[in-house]
């Protein structure tokens, strides 16, 4: 079932997660939710730590619905074992930092590894959004935001900006 979302700033989206030991049912339930809320919010991607749970996780569709079918992945202890000279600017968002935009520059294509929901060692290369998408929510397992890429006043302003949602939401 859907799970709320964490929202910037808090120490738990700074964390650095813990690898996942074994693939448990109530890990892959875990999964199922974080896919349930990643595609209501919408979103392409989401990673454990957004919905408050410090572990290596994260999953993601990148697939456009109008033209591909869905192709949602779920990626336990997911690692780039080689990333591209070339570079990728693309204009991020990130669920737990609402309507905020900035372009980020990231390698155009990665080699990632994984395990996959049924324990098996996947290896696969991405490019183009699947590459944003991957590399941005296995920031989000190192305690990293796609705003700490960016100048600190630009960062400044939108924590700010979270800041001042969150206490209004509170209020609400
Ligand atoms: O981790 C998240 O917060 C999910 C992001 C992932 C993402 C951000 C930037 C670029 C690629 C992926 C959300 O999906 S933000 C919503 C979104 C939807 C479509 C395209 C880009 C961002
Ligand atoms: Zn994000």
């Amino acid at each position: 079932m859907k799970r709320p979302i964490l929202i910037h700033p808090d120490p738990r989206l700074k964390k650095v997660c813990d690898p996942v030991s074994d693939i448990s049912d109530d890990l892959r339930k875990l999964a199922d939710d974080m896919l349930a809320t990643m595609y209501d919010a919408p979103g392409i991607g989401l990673a454990a730590p957004q919905i408050g749970v410090l572990d290596r996780l994260i999953v993601l569709d990148c697939a456009k619905e109008e033209t591909e079918k869905p192709r949602p992945l779920v990626m336990f202890n997911p690692e780039v074992l080689a990333a591209s000279e070339e570079t990728n600017v693309y204009e991020e968002g990130c669920l737990s930092i609402p309507d905020q935009y900035a372009e980020v520059t990231r390698p155009k294509v990665v080699d990632v590894q994984w395990i996959d929901q049924n324990g098996n060692l996947q290896t696969e290369t991405f490019d183009g959004l699947w590459a944003t998408c991957v590399q941005h929510e296995i920031d989000h397992l190192n305690g990293k935001l796609f705003i700490d890429y960016l100048k600190p006043l630009k960062r400044q302003m939108i924590t700010r900006k979270m800041q001042k949602l969150k206490r209004e939401r509170a209020r609400a």
